[in-house]
């Protein structure tokens, strides 16, 4: 058990419900920043997730003075060098095609079309913020393949499109409960709790 309340910097309240569920899973006490009052816009201007993760966490911990951990994420398409990548938030909106989860899983399914290797990677960048100390980044990664079109209605952003080939359902398929144990997010959260403990050995 680990007892430390962290700020969990994310306005996606989807992302938020994930996080919160896997880290109490794992004994660690967290608090959203509606909780708090608190409601920090970042600029998301890295190039990369670990990036963009450290610019929130860093700007929740500046605010709050709490130790605040950020997940900055996205899925990453072979046949796409790795886009939409850190664009996966707004890929329809820099295309011009508006914006939310349905007109990003058409734009890429249109990107798709007709290529043959669909494998792709959901990634997760965590970055933990302690006021005082450095900062911690942990990374996860799910793999999968992309399919032709949406099956389930679970989850959020492109796990309709998102399959996990060990139990042949997509994102949206699987349980609450499964996903959180096998996510690219589940995976980096674990990382950094095993980065955690270890610094207090
Ligand atoms: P915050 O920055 O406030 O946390 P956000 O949604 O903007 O919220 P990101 O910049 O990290 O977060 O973008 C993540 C996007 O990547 C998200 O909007 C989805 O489109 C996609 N994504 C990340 N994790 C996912 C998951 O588990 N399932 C499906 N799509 C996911």
């Amino acid at each position: 058990r680990y007892s430390m309340k962290l700020v969990l910097a994310t306005q996606n309240p989807k992302k938020l419900k994930e996080m919160n569920e896997i880290l109490s899973h794992l004994g660690v006490e967290v608090v959203s920043e509606a909780e708090l009052g608190v409601r920090i816009e970042v600029e998301e201007t890295g190039e990369t997730f670990t990036d963009n993760a450290r610019l929130k966490a860093t700007a929740v911990m500046q605010a709050t003075g709490l130790p605040a951990v950020a997940d900055d994420s996205g899925l990453c398409v072979d046949a796409l060098n790795g886009g939409p990548g850190v664009y996966s938030a707004r890929y329809a909106m820099m295309a011009g095609e508006g914006s939310g989860d349905a007109a990003n899983n058409a734009l890429l399914l249109r990107r798709m079309k007709g290529k043959t290797d669909r494998s792709c990677a959901f990634i997760c960048a965590l970055a933990l913020k302690i006021p005082g100390r450095e900062t911690l980044i942990a990374e996860g990664s799910c793999p999968g393949v992309l399919l032709e079109e949406e099956r389930g209605t679970g989850g959020f952003g492109y796990d309709p499109l998102f399959l996990y080939e060990p139990l042949n359902k997509t994102f949206a398929e699987v349980t609450e409960e499964e996903k959180n144990q096998i996510s690219h997010r589940a995976r980096a959260c674990e990382k950094i709790l095993e980065i955690m403990k270890g610094l207090h050995e």
